[in-house]
Formats: structure tokens, C-alpha cells, sequence
């Protein structure tokens, strides 16, 4: 399995502004873990592509498994390093889906109701996961079962769990959070917190 240490781990101010280490990953989520049946589980990726696809629980599974280790930052201000990870990177979908030319962004779905926004360059970055397994184990209910996004560059709010649909959007628009005050992008080393 290929191991990927995303770079922000090797960065000399690696610990971004404001922030402070913790040795546990909090659980944060803005409602109870959805019920999970994977027999039914799907994974739509649709909006600007050729032709929408829908993966099932097994197609996930046939992709390419990565292990991801990358700290954790929390826009409540704590930092969890080396949190370990396995899944597939966002840039497998790029051979499952014909992403049109005129997408420029994405917005993620998740089960609970949740969504948050990425930009391309940030959402196909090499150390971008969706994770099934955290530190070997199947993810934990509260962390996003059955599969989350992992996105290290950004604040962990962007890490949205349950992930359900990948829509590919012709421009950026904000999600959950972001309608709520966060900032569009939020990368921790500028301390892109709230949007105003
Ligand atoms: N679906 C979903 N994903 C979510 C959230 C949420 O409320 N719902 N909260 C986000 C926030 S603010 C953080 S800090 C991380 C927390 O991940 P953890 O609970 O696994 O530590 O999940 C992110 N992803
Ligand atoms: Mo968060």
C-alpha cells in the first residue's frame, strides 16, 4: 500500500498559528452519526462531469488503497499530528469520472446534512483522501463512517464526514459552515478562521 506523509508534517512552522497541540482526535459534528446500511450505501459524483457516477460500498473498495498520515487542524484551535489514515485519493476519481474542463470547484455531501466547499487545486492535492479506516481500524461512527474526506492543507472542518455526493461546480459557492461565517477557503497557516 503506497504511504503518503502529507507535507505539511515536514513544514518548520508546522504547528500553524494560534493553534495547540492535542494528542486525541475531538469529535465535532453538528448532529448524531446517520444510520449506516453499506448494502445500500452510495457515493454520487455528479454536477460538472461527462456522466454522472455511483459508486457502491465494493467499488470503493476495488480503488487504489492509500495510507495517509497528516496532522488534524481544528479551526476551535487544536492540532492532532500524525493522524493515520487509509482510502482512496480524490485523484482516483479523475479515471472513474470525465471531469468537464468548466469545473472549478467542488461541494461535498454528507449523510447528516452537511456539506463544505473545496477549490480543485486544494480538493486534487496528493495527500486529499477519502478515508475508510483510521489508524487501522474501520472508522468509528463519530468520525465519519462510513467514508470521509480528509483534506490536511485545510482547516478540519473541510474534512467533511459520512461523505455521500461529490458535486464538481462551475464556480465556488459555501456550504455549511462557510454560509455560516467560516471562511471560503480556510487554510490554517493564514489563519483563514472566519470571513469577516
Ligand atoms: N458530516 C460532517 N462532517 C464534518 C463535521 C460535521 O458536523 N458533519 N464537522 C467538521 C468539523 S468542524 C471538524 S473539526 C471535523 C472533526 O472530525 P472528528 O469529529 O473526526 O474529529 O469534522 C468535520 N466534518
Ligand atoms: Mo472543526
Amino acid at each position: 500500500m503506497k504511504k503518503i506523509i502529507s507535507p505539511i508534517n515536514s513544514r518548520p512552522d508546522r504547528l500553524p498559528p494560534g493553534q495547540h497541540w492535542t494528542n486525541k482526535l475531538h469529535v465535532l459534528g453538528i448532529s448524531d452519526p446517520p444510520d449506516i446500511d453499506l448494502s445500500q450505501y452510495r457515493l454520487r459524483v455528479f454536477g460538472e462531469v461527462e456522466e454522472t457516477v455511483v459508486l457502491t460500498w465494493d467499488d470503493i473498495q476495488d480503488l487504489e488503497k492509500v495510507n495517509l498520515i497528516a496532522d488534524f487542524h481544528c479551526v476551535t484551535r487544536w492540532s492532532c499530528p500524525d493522524v493515520s489514515w487509509i482510502g482512496f485519493q480524490s485523484l482516483e476519481l479523475k479515471k472513474i469520472v470525465n471531469i468537464k474542463s468548466s469545473a472549478k470547484s467542488v461541494m461535498i455531501y454528507s449523510l447528516d446534512g452537511y456539506t463544505t466547499n473545496i477549490p480543485l487545486e486544494y480538493f486534487f492535492d496528493e495527500d486529499v483522501v477519502f478515508a475508510y479506516k483510521l489508524f487501522d481500524s474501520p472508522l468509528p461512527a463519530d468520525h465519519g463512517y462510513p467514508l470521509r474526506l480528509v483534506v490536511p492543507k485545510l482547516y478540519s472542518w473541510k474534512s467533511a464526514k459520512h461523505v455521500s455526493g461529490i458535486e464538481f461546480l462551475p464556480e465556488d459557492r459555501p456550504g455549511f459552515w462557510e454560509q455560516r461565517g467560516y471562511h471560503i477557503l480556510g487554510d490554517p497557516w493564514k489563519e483563514q478562521r472566519y470571513s469577516v
